[in-house]
């Protein structure tokens, strides 16, 4: 068995749950916030058998985009200058960074 973490944008997130839904793939959807731009996105935990990794990966790639984001300048008052970014950049978000994880043991009680 694996667990599949998939870091996506927010607005992704009800298209894939309900594809994943609909294709029998259970999920648990983390609220998460990316470190770079420090802005909202969706974590998906989901659990499959080592066959169907391939099948998840697909659903994972079908219905997450890859955007353009323009990052503000964020103020560093009252907070943290060392991540100060001066002036707006444009950055590719997404669609998806994946992680598959080996799972030792698997339970439900
Ligand atoms: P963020 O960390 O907010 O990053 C958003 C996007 O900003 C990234 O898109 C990338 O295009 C850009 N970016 C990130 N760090 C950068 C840097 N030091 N310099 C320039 N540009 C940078 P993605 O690569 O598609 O990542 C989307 C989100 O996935 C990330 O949000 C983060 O939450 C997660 N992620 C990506 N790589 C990860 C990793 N190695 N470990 C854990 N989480 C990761």
């Amino acid at each position: 068995m694996k667990l599949i973490m998939a870091v996506i944008q927010d607005k992704d997130s009800n298209r894939l749950s309900d594809a994943l839904v609909e294709k029998e793939f259970q999920a648990t959807k983390l609220a998460s916030t990316g470190g770079f731009l420090k802005a909202g996105n969706t974590t998906f935990m989901i659990g499959v058998k080592d066959a169907e990794v391939d099948k998840a990966l697909e659903i994972i790639k079908e219905n997450c985009e890859s955007r353009e984001q323009l990052v503000a300048p964020i103020s560093p008052m009252g907070g943290n200058a060392d991540s100060y970014v001066p002036y707006p950049v444009e950055v590719q978000v997404g669609g998806a960074t994946v992680f598959i994880l080996p799972v030792e043991q698997f339970e439900k009680f």
